[in-house]
């Protein structure tokens, strides 16, 4: 060896080694998540971040990055399992092409209460935790978002009335709904909602009281159908190699937060409902129930869905609707 070679080796490994001691002293993770920062999923997750620095004495350090900055909303999940980012948030039904497994909490009607949406996670939690596994992804939690409804301009009677409509749609399963409501279904990220509504991209939407509120939807609709037709969930789900790769502590650590901020959650969720729904009349929405006629049919809409979705998720699915029939 030459003497520039040894050199070269000797410096190598002191650079080797300066990477493990700063590894070890602090590990980063760049969280990418889709809604805005002042929604109530992404302050839980601020919330989380501060929880693991804490709970892990520093050792973990993770950067939330909100509203699709980092990566968009449908590029998330390809984002953590690619390792350009460790930790991220999404929405289950929007995985809804998949897998049908993943579209079930927005089957119309099935779950319509923080209660039921509970069991209903409580019995669809494995299989789809099994799902994730196989693409190298864990759930650390999940939180409910507040029950869902509909967004339009003019008063609604019968599901005639949003023929050929331009309805926002978020998942695949919300788009087959609008589409057996008769309506046309454009699919559009939270990120990009109040931009579609005021270009006319969309005329009306179908979300939930929080992000009628944080797009300030009163800007373009007047009436807000309380339809609590289903809770769809978001997970906080983390890259199994950077879990592993992380040491005991830490990863005691990271899952104690991850329960505080599941329990957080799903309370917020629900206690914060009546405010939104408080701040979209206090905006001048006009927030009502689904008059009967049109409640009749959305109900038929739901048990076509329900019936769809038990067909193409199978005996899984079965079992999923069995074991959460008998929570109720
Ligand atoms: N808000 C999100 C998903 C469900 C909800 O209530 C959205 O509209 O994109």
């Amino acid at each position: 060896m030459t003497y520039s070679h040894l050199l070269k080796a000797i410096t190598g490994t002191v650079a080797g080694l300066g990477i493990a001691v700063a590894a070890h002293a602090q590990t980063a993770w760049d969280m990418p998540t889709p809604y805005p920062a002042n929604n109530f999923h992404t302050e839980n997750i601020q919330q989380f971040a501060k929880d693991v620095e804490q709970a892990t004495g520093g050792k973990l350090k993770i950067t939330v990055h909100a509203n699709g900055s980092l990566f968009k909303a449908n590029e998330i999940k390809r984002a953590v399992q690619g390792g350009q980012a460790q930790i991220g948030e999404l929405i289950i039904s929007g995985l809804a092409n998949e897998d049908p497994i993943y579209a079930l909490d927005t089957v119309p009607f099935l779950a319509t209460g923080y209660a039921d949406s509970k069991k209903l996670w409580q019995s669809s939690k494995a299989a789809v935790e099994a799902r994730l596994a196989k693409n190298g992804l864990k759930i650390l939690y999940s939180v409910a978002w507040p029950p869902q409804g509909l967004y339009v301009k003019t008063p609604l009677s019968t599901i005639g009335d949003l023929k050929g409509m331009k309805i926002r749609s978020y998942s695949p399963t919300v788009a087959r709904m609008i589409e057996l409501m008769g309506g046309q279904p454009v699919t559009v990220q939270a990120a990009d909602l109040t931009q579609a509504l005021s270009t006319g991209v969309v005329s009306a939407n179908l979300t939930s009281s929080a992000t009628g509120y944080d797009t300030k939807s009163w800007e373009q609709l007047t009436y807000y159908y309380d339809l609590q037709a289903w809770l769809p969930k978001n997970i906080v789900f983390v890259s199994k190699k950077a879990f592993d790769a992380l040491d005991q502590p830490s990863r005691d650590g990271l899952l104690k937060a991850a329960a505080a901020a599941e329990e957080r959650g799903w309370k917020v969720s629900e206690e914060k409902t009546a405010w939104y729904i408080e701040q979209l009349k206090s905006h001048g929405m006009k927030v009502q129930p689904a008059p009967a006629a049109l409640q009749a049919e959305l109900l038929k809409v739901g048990e076509k869905m329900t019936a769809e979705w038990a067909d193409k998720a199978g005996p899984d699915g079965q079992a999923i609707l069995d074991a959460y029939r008998k929570l109720k």
